[in-house]
C-alpha cells in the first residue's frame, strides 16, 4: 500500500481545492512507539508513547506543516519563500521549495544550528544567509523583508503551516481508535507546534472523531523560557539550539492551549535535558536531538514533584502520555558524541579487544 503525505491523507481538514498542486514528499505517518522502561522508570501510572517525528523526510515535524506551506505559496503565485531558523524550518523549507522548484532563502544566527540542519539547507540549494544575531532578530527582518517583497514567509507565523501540522494530532487519536491520549508533552520554542496540535485535537473532537481532548503539556529550556517567565528573553540560551527563542511568535496562542486544556508550560534546566536525552537513546533506543528530549525531561520534573499522583486515567487504569519527539538525534551528531563514551582506538589485535570489552577478567569466565 502506499501511504500517501498528510495534505492527501487529511484532505477534508486541509485548506486545498481539488485542483490545487499538492508538494508533499509523503510526510507524516511516523512511528509510534511504546515506551516500557520509560515509563516505568518515570511513574508507575504513567503509559507513555513517543511520536517519532525524527522519521519525516528532512528529519523534524516541520515537513508537516512545510508540505502546506509550500503547496500554497506555488498555488498564489510565488517563486520565492524565506524564513528564519534555528534549523530544522530551514532544512524543511530548503527541501520543499526544491522539490517544488522553488528558490529558498533562510536566515540562521551564526554558529547556533546543529551541523546536521546546516548541511541540509546547503545541499537543498537553499540560499543560506548567518546573521550575527539570534532567531528572533532573524524573524524581524524576514518580517519586514517578506512584507515588502514578493516573498513568501514560510516561518509558523504562516497559517498554513499550522494546517499542515496539525495532522500530527490526527494521526495519534487515529493510532488510538478516536480517542485522545490524557497528555501530551512537547518541547516548546516558537510555540507553533503545540498551537498546532491543539487546533487539531479541537478540530477533530468538533468533526466527531475523537472521543476527548488531552492536557497539553509543554516544556522551555530554562535559559530561553519566555513563556514561563512571562516575558521576552532578549538573550535567550540554551544548549538545545532548536529551542533557543527569547520571543516566540505564536506565545498568545500557545498560552491558550495550556490554559483551555488544563495544562502546563513548564522549563527544564539544559541538565535534565541531557539527561533525558540520554535516557532515551539508552532506555529505548530513540535516538532524537537535544530539543526533542525538552518533553521527557519535563515529565520526568512533573512526575518528580507529584504531579502524577493525583490525576485519574481516563480509561483505563493507566494514564497515557504521548511525548512528541520533534526532531531525529542525527542533526545533531555533535551533541551526540559529546554525549557519550569516547570510542577506545586499538592495534588490530585480538588480546587488546578482548581486554577492553573485559572477557579477560575472571568474572567473564
Ligand atoms: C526539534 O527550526 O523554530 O515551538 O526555526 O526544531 O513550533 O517552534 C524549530 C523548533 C521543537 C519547537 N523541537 O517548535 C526552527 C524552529 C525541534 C525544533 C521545536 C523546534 P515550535
Amino acid at each position: 500500500m502506499r501511504i500517501a503525505g498528510v495534505i492527501e491523507r487529511y484532505r477534508a481538514f486541509m485548506p486545498v481545492q481539488d485542483n490545487t498542486r499538492v508538494i508533499s514528499l509523503n510526510e507524516g505517518s511516523t512511528p509510534l512507539i511504546q515506551a516500557y522502561k520509560l515509563s516505568a522508570a518515570i511513574h508507575p501510572k504513567l503509559e507513555i508513547w513517543l511520536k517519532y517525528e525524527g522519521l519525516n523526510p528532512t528529519g523534524s515535524f516541520k515537513d508537516r506543516g512545510m508540505t502546506m506551506a509550500i503547496t500554497k505559496a506555488v498555488e498564489d503565485g510565488f517563486k520565492v519563500v524565506m524564513c528564519a531558523s534555528t534549523g530544522n524550518t530551514s532544512a524543511s523549507a530548503a527541501a520543499y521549495a526544491a522539490r517544488a522548484g522553488i528558490k529558498c532563502a533562510v536566515l540562521i544566527p551564526e554558529g547556533k544550528i546543529a551541523l546536521g540542519k546546516l548541511s541540509q539547507a546547503m545541499v537543498h540549494g537553499a540560499k543560506v544567509i548567518q546573521i550575527k544575531g539570534n532567531f528572533d532578530e532573524a524573524l524581524t527582518l524576514v518580517r519586514q523583508i517578506c512584507s515588502k517583497y514578493p516573498i513568501c514567509l514560510v516561518n509558523s507565523i504562516n497559517p498554513f503551516r499550522i494546517e499542515g501540522q496539525k495532522s500530527g494530532a490526527f494521526e495519534i487519536v487515529d493510532a488510538f481508535d478516536g480517542v485522545a491520549p490524557d497528555f501530551q508533552a512537547m518541547p516548546v520554542g516558537n510555540a507553533g507546534n503545540i498551537t498546532a496540535y491543539w487546533k487539531g485535537y479541537k478540530e477533530y473532537k468538533a468533526a466527531g472523531k475523537a472521543a476527548n481532548l488531552p492536557r497539553m503539556l509543554g516544556f522551555q529550556a530554562a535559559g530561553s523560557a519566555p513563556i514561563v517567565l512571562g516575558h521576552p528573553v532578549a538573550e535567550p540560551m540554551t544548549y538545545a539550539t532548536a529551542i533557543r527563542i527569547g520571543n516566540p511568535a505564536s506565545w498568545k496562542t500557545a498560552e491558550e492551549a495550556r490554559d483551555e486544556s488544563n495544562g502546563v508550560i513548564g522549563m527544564v534546566t539544559d541538565h535534565q535535558i541531557k539527561e533525558a536525552y540520554k535516557l532515551l537513546a539508552r532506555t529505548e533506543g530513540v535516538f532524537v536531538e537535544p530539543a526533542s528530549a525538552a518533553s521527557v525531561a519535563g515529565i520526568i520534573k512533573l512526575s518528580q514533584n507529584g504531579f502524577f499522583d493525583n490525576v485519574e486515567p481516563l480509561y483505563g487504569e493507566m494514564i497515557r502520555l504521548v511525548c512528541i519527539l520533534t526532531g531525529h538525534g542525527l542533526k545533531d551528531p555533535d551533541s551526540a558524541i559529546a554525549a557519550a563514551e569516547q570510542p577506545a582506538t586499538l592495534e588490530p589485535n585480538e588480546e587488546a579487544i578482548l581486554e577492553v570489552l573485559g572477557m579477560l577478567e575472571p568474572a567473564f569466565a
